[in-house]
């Protein structure tokens, strides 16, 4: 799905138009990866657009500068603003935004310390990451040769643009053997996550998903299923297992801000279970109507876009 250009771009507190939106080849983070990013959806509800657990994204952006010792020009709440201005900006109401701090043009080599922080956000609409018919009738998924990056290589939990070259080479190699996306394991052969989402595995009635020891991304999907899980009565434990147990799964899925819930009916040409998804099913029902702003419980997780930014400093725990 090729980009398609939306008005105004957030770039270092001023919105500018999409295409004046640029940088330096010689910009560090480019050659270095030094770069910090979200990816945060604003979906439709009766209300006009909601951006979903904004505040929670941006306080892992934060987490993941601190991190990496990165000096920020901006405040939490200067990003949250950004966000929610930009929605309004461009008149988009189901969109994808992506926040992304990097280190500037200045100086080469590998220490960025020297070279100024950069900003922006932008926002475009993304559709459904693994598909409309992934959602629907599943994907079909591949066990990677890649590990996933130890966190003794890299900070996992940090959104960090050079993690993503581990992803990239996963997402790559499952495409072209055929499969719609890759599964990493650990160093240790523990069962991660997806190249771009969280995994959670239903087994005899009960959910569980890898620990956060396993390296994997903490995210704000992976937290939001456990929450509805918990609220729907389903069982749920966070455990870590090995690749036998994607085999021998009833159900499994992956989720993520980009591909919301997504079930996975094959891993490794293995039908998952007998092929149906009826926990899934409810679990994905229920996200999609907690994102769109049809499950009053959920309402503290939105922030509303159209309305003065002041009123959306929370977005708490539900
Ligand atoms: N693991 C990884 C490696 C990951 O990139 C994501 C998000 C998640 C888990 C789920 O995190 P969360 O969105 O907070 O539930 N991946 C983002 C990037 C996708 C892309 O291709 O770009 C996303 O879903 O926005």
């Amino acid at each position: 799905m090729t980009l398609q250009p939306t008005k105004k771009i957030w770039f270092d507190g001023a919105f500018v138009p999409w295409e004046e939106a640029n940088v330096h080849v010689l910009t560090h983070a480019l050659h270095y990866g030094y770069a910090i990013f979200e990816g945060i959806r604003a979906n439709s509800t009766p209300k006009g657009p909601a951006i979903f657990r904004l505040r929670e994204h941006i306080k892992r952006l934060m987490n993941g500068t601190k991190v990496y010792r990165m000096k920020m020009p901006f405040t939490e709440d200067e990003l949250v603003q950004g966000c929610l201005e930009l929605v309004k900006v461009n008149g988009l109401n189901d969109c994808y935004i992506r926040p992304i701090v990097f280190s500037s043009y200045g100086e080469m080599g590998v220490n960025p310390l020297k070279n100024k922080i950069s900003g922006a956000i932008a926002a475009w609409e993304w559709g459904a990451y693994l598909g409309n018919e992934g959602m629907e009738k599943g994907i079909r998924c591949t066990i990677s040769s890649w590990s996933r990056i130890d966190p003794r290589t890299m900070p996992p939990h940090a959104k960090c643009s050079a993690n993503y070259a581990n992803s990239i080479l996963a997402k790559m190699d499952a495409l072209s053997a055929g499969f719609d996306e890759a599964i990493l394991l650990t160093t240790n052969g523990l069962v991660a996550e997806g190249s771009g989402e969280n995994i959670f595995r239903i087994k005899d009635g009960v959910l569980s998903t890898p620990t956060k020891s396993a390296g994997v991304l903490e995210g704000i999907t992976r937290d939001s299923v456990i929450q509805i899980a918990k609220d729907n009565g389903i069982p749920f434990k966070e455990e870590d297992f090995i690749r036998e147990d994607v085999f021998a799964a009833d159900e499994l899925f992956l989720c993520g801000t980009a591909a919301n819930v997504t079930p996975i009916r094959e891993v490794d040409n293995r039908m998952i279970g007998n092929g149906t998804f009826p926990i899934t099913r409810k679990i994905q029902d229920a996200y999609m109507n907690a994102i769109h702003g049809k499950t009053a419980k959920y309402e503290p997780w939105l922030s509303y876009a159209s309305a003065p930014a002041i009123y959306n400093t929370a977005s708490e725990k539900v």
